[in-house]
């Protein structure tokens, strides 16, 4: 049985909503080792990387729409190494948020043990900026482009090399806001999306079904990142940038159930989950019951 290391991202400077740097407690609080010892795993708890400071006015290393660069590439360095040597001991590595940034550490620490990763990019966004087309300056929204080698070289460069992923080995789902130079970066690369119109039009059935079977074919790895803001947020309201209209709780368990039964998915994080804007630790019990379904539990 394989074993599951878990690793906690307490990073919210990727964006501007202060408490996601509180998601790992709240993801432990609501049960996350407990719930996969129930499945038999074995755990090992690695606690939590530690963060920087946020820059201030008049630092030397402030960076044009790139709000607290320096911080960010650093934690993700150690982030990369702790996940490396995960991956290189057998065990799965489960990765908890902090906000999205963190992904560009995870998959530096994945990606050099595969041929061709797989990502699957669970999301409301498609987190696929540069400094150049970012609206917000928020490092957040740029680590899928990071991590297939575009923008600044302290984020693409993590783990000293470039890229992580093919744009062919993409497959985001659950897009419902989507920047102009995303979407053209999505047409220009050639990356699979299932926004929410292809998932309401297919059914979550028919676009895992696809997805598992597009992905099987050209990976030998998938990682899944999955933002907490792809599910709606009457399911999820524990996130810094909710937008209405997304998947349910409901389709999140079937996509988890169908990756579990297709046995395709070698590491995994969850991020995103802000406590402070969340209601009774809510959005931190779905990251944990999402957990559950992707590792293998069953309803009867
Ligand atoms: C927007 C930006 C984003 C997550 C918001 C939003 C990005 N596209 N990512 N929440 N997780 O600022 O780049
Ligand atoms: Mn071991
Ligand atoms: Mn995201
Ligand atoms: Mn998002």
């Amino acid at each position: 049985m394989k074993k599951i290391s878990i690793i906690g991202v307490p990073m919210d400077l990727g964006q501007t909503r202060r408490g996601v740097d509180m998601g790992p407690s709240a993801i432990r609080y609501a049960g996350v080792i407990e719930r996969l010892e129930r499945l038999h795993y074995e755990i090992e708890d690695l606690g939590d990387i530690s963060i920087g400071r946020a820059e201030r006015a008049g630092d030397p290393d402030v960076h044009v729409n790139l709000r607290n660069l320096k911080a960010v590439a650093e934690a993700n360095e150690k982030l990369a190494e702790v996940v490396d040597e995960v991956v290189k001991k057998g065990h799965f590595p489960l990765v908890l948020g902090g906000d999205h940034s963190i992904a560009i550490g995870t998959l530096a620490g994945v990606a050099k043990h595969y041929k061709n990763l797989g990502v699957i990019w669970y999301d409301a966004h498609g987190d696929l900026n540069t400094a150049e087309t970012s609206p917000s300056g928020n490092i957040h929204g740029m680590p899928l482009a990071a991590s297939l080698g575009l923008g600044h070289p302290a984020l693409t460069n993590i783990g000293g090399y470039s890229p992580k992923v093919k744009p062919e080995n993409i497959v985001l789902i659950g897009a419902r806001s989507l920047d102009e130079g995303e979407k053209q970066l999505i047409k220009e690369k050639g990356i699979k999306v299932y926004t929410m119109h292809e998932i309401d039009r297919l059914g979550m059935t028919k676009v895992m079904e696809e997805t598992i079977a597009y992905l099987k074919e050209r990976t030998d790895g998938v990682h899944l990142s999955l933002d907490l803001d792809g599910l709606d947020p009457h399911d999820a309201p524990g996130v810094g940038t909710p937008v209405i209209g997304g998947l349910t709780y409901r389709e999140s368990h079937l996509a988890m159930e169908m990756l579990a039964e297709a046995e395709m998915i070698t590491s995994a994080e969850f991020v995103e989950v802000n406590p402070i804007l969340d209601e009774r630790n809510k959005t931190a019990s779905v990251a944990v019951a999402l957990m559950g379904s992707l590792f293998g539990e069953k309803l009867v």
